[in-house]
């Protein structure tokens, strides 16, 4: 009987295992990095030992801390969550070589999944479907571009240690092949230490459909349904749903039969996804199959009325699985969405910094999976993923209503968040139509607001001015007091804005230019500001941290920051010379150091964020005068970096021309 497990993981999942440990009786141990000394998963585990600094490297991925927390506390068995060492195959053997359980599958069904070409070998084999291409062990560039021949465009090269979309290239046309094989081959190489490519026949616009499989170690397999994750964006799944709209009950039965033939072929036990491409005739084709608990689990489990990590640990204890196929029933639909720290205005961002407020919305049907609360840190060393935000209804648009309100009643206040962005989704027509593949983010979707710089508009800006209060002081907002007429200066975003509030009694008046918005207040406290605008009743949440000021009304949320005080600072903006940094992310190289000259476009500074380096550059000539970047550093979008000043000996020239 095991008795102790140890989550090697953090935030949401770590959070979701150790929910259903507890409740199954089992004493939970935490690990974590420095970084998240006070983070969710630890407060709520039995017990937490520190694993190292706050780089993943040093601490979610270094097995031997792991297995050393193990050892310390008394824990027999390990739950890897998703990420890190889930699908590492020299983890599940250290950890059988420790004595200790692991709740995933055998080491060699997680190294077999884990090449491309050899799980799709072994697929075939065992008669699943999968996409026609050519499979060569370690095939050259010459064997490549001879079984290009056969297989016709367009086609994929994948790299066989690739997945999850990296290191896949689409060819149009012979004669982009053999240049893409060499970019393939050395991209791999780069990323995976392996270059071993297979070829496949693209399949156009298709479908992301996979399909949960249990397997336990007396032989038996089911499967648990399907999910829909075909709303991707750049390979990272945004929305997914079970059923999947586009599944019929015969191609369910047809791929859930293929999906527990693969778990079968491959001595599966535990919990694992198969990956399947549909295209528009509903023919299938077997992609990778994912050796973990996934991300987007709920939505089968909301579905089926199972608790998935509960049938892990049973599996991991040896006992049977505890449902036959007949028993297993689908009911209703779920939808969930990945509410995270981002800004789909600017290229998706990552965003870091305190979140102020996270209160989630609550209602019949709706669960949050969520590993941060009010107060936390949003940092650049994890993945900013705030919650998932999972809605089940009798039908699908049942479900897809409570889901929009959910993400609407959030409470998210100090991060700028993609909240807007799903919500948009959900109530997208072609999303709502069924009709989603893999390419409707890039199509139907490509021209959305939610993907645009906020523009505040006058109501918006009313209700920040309403909050703010100006030139009400030592008088009762809502007395019956004189009109009194107030200037306010307010920043948004890139801009600042000048408005003019008028107040009389309970009227409060607004005017930017020639445009005039009126609102009737009616309460303001505890963060909720109540109005009546245009005869309609509603409410305005909002947070005040020093002089910002965040909002959240009608399904969106906006902030503020209140400079009508504050001294006039020189022109900032295109040629200023005051050098910010582009978006939050950490210096990796400075360029310049004071008293030197540059021109206009000169690289100034190397901004690291999302993986990729970003130049930060002089907006005009000059000489370089404080530099307040230094290699290392981590910053934030418009945090000073570099100031330029005139170069004295150019502007005299420069005048003394006639
Ligand atoms: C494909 C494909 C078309 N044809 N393979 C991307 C993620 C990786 N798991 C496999 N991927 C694809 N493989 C063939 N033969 C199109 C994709 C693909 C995709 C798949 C699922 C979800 C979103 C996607 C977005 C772009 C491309």
């Amino acid at each position: 009987m095991l008795r102790k497990l140890l989550i090697a993981n953090r935030g949401e999942i770590a959070v979701r295992v150790i929910r259903t440990a507890k409740a199954l009786g089992y004493r939970t141990v935490a690990v974590y990095s420095e970084a998240d000394a006070k983070a969710v998963h630890v407060e709520m585990a039995d017990e937490a030992v520190c694993i190292g600094p706050a780089q993943v490297s040093a601490s979610y991925l270094n097995s031997d801390a792991i297995l050393d927390a193990a050892r310390r506390t008394g824990a027999d068995c390990i739950h890897p969550g998703y990420g890190f060492l889930s699908e590492n195959a020299a983890f599940a053997t250290a950890c059988k070589e420790a004595g200790l359980v692991f709740v995933g599958p055998p080491a060699a069904a997680i190294e077999l999944m884990g090449s491309k070409r050899r799980s799709k070998i072994a697929m075939q084999e065992a008669g699943v479907p999968v996409v026609p291409g050519y499979e060569g062990n370690n095939a050259s560039d010459d064997e490549l571009i001879i079984a290009a021949k056969d297989i016709g465009y367009p086609l994929m090269i994948k790299a066989s240690a690739g997945g999850g979309g990296r290191g896949m290239r689409l060819v149009e046309s012979e004669s982009e092949l053999a240049e893409n094989i060499k970019r393939a081959r050395s991209e791999s190489k780069q990323a995976f230490g392996d270059d071993e490519l297979i070829l496949e026949k693209a399949v156009i616009e298709p479908r992301h459909v996979e399909i949960q499989v249990f397997a336990d170690s007396q032989g038996n397999a089911v499967y648990l349904g399907e999910r829909d994750c075909s709303v991707q964006r750049r390979h990272q799944k945004v929305v997914e749903e079970a059923p999947s709209p586009f599944v019929t009950p015969e191609l369910r039965q047809a791929m859930g039969e293929a999906a527990v033939k693969a778990a079968l072929a491959c001595n599966y036990e535990g919990a694992g996804t198969v990956e399947f491409l549909v295209d528009k005739h509903r023919n299938f084709y077997f992609l990778e199959m994912n050796t973990r608990l996934q991300v987007e689990h709920p939505v089968t489990e909301l579905i089926t009325g199972q608790d998935l990590v509960a049938w892990q640990l049973r599996v991991a204890e040896g006992l049977p699985l505890p449902l036959a196929q007949d028993d297993i029933h689908l009911n209703g639909h779920a939808i969930e969405v990945r509410l995270y720290a981002e800004d789909p205005a600017h290229g998706f961002t990552p965003q870091t910094g305190p979140l102020l407020e996270f209160k989630p919305a609550a209602g019949e049907g709706l669960r949050f999976d969520t590993g941060v609360r009010s107060g936390d840190a949003i940092t650049p060393h994890y993945d900013p993923m705030l919650a998932k935000v999972i809605a089940w209804g009798r039908n699908r648009d049942e479900a897809r209503r409570r889901l929009i309100r959910a993400l609407e009643d959030t409470t998210i206040f100090g991060v700028t968040t993609n909240r807007h962005f799903l919500s948009r989704i959900i109530a997208n027509e072609t999303f709502g139509a069924g009709e989603a593949t893999t390419a409707f983010l890039q199509q139907a979707f490509s021209d959305d607001p939610s993907l645009q710089p906020q523009t505040l508009d006058i109501r918006q800006l009313a209700l920040a001015a309403c909050v703010l209060d100006h030139g009400m002081s030592g008088q009762s907002a809502w007395s019956n007091a004189p009109a009194t007429m107030t200037p306010i200066k307010l920043a948004t975003g890139d801009s600042t804005v000048e408005l003019l509030v008028t107040r009389s009694g309970n009227r409060l008046s607004v005017s930017m230019g020639e445009v005039r918005h009126t609102l009737e207040l009616v309460s303001q406290r505890d963060g909720l500001l109540c109005i009546i605008d245009n005869g309609v009743r509603q409410t305005c949440q909002y947070h005040r941290q020093g002089n910002s000021l965040y909002l959240q009304a009608f399904g969106q949320s906006w902030s503020v920051r209140d400079i009508t005080h504050q001294p006039a600072t020189g022109p900032k903006g295109v040629g200023s010379g005051r050098i910010q940094a582009t978006m939050d992310g950490a210096i990796i190289d400075v360029l310049v150091e004071a008293g030197h000259s540059v021109r206009q476009g000169d690289t100034l500074v190397i901004l690291e964020a999302m993986k990729m380096e970003h130049p930060v550059k002089a907006d005009r000539d000059g000489i370089v005068g404080e530099v307040h970047a230094r290699k290392g550093d981590q910053v934030k979008r418009s945090q000073l970096l570099v100031e330029i000043t005139a170069d004295q000996n150019a502007e005299r020239e420069s005048t003394a021309k006639p």
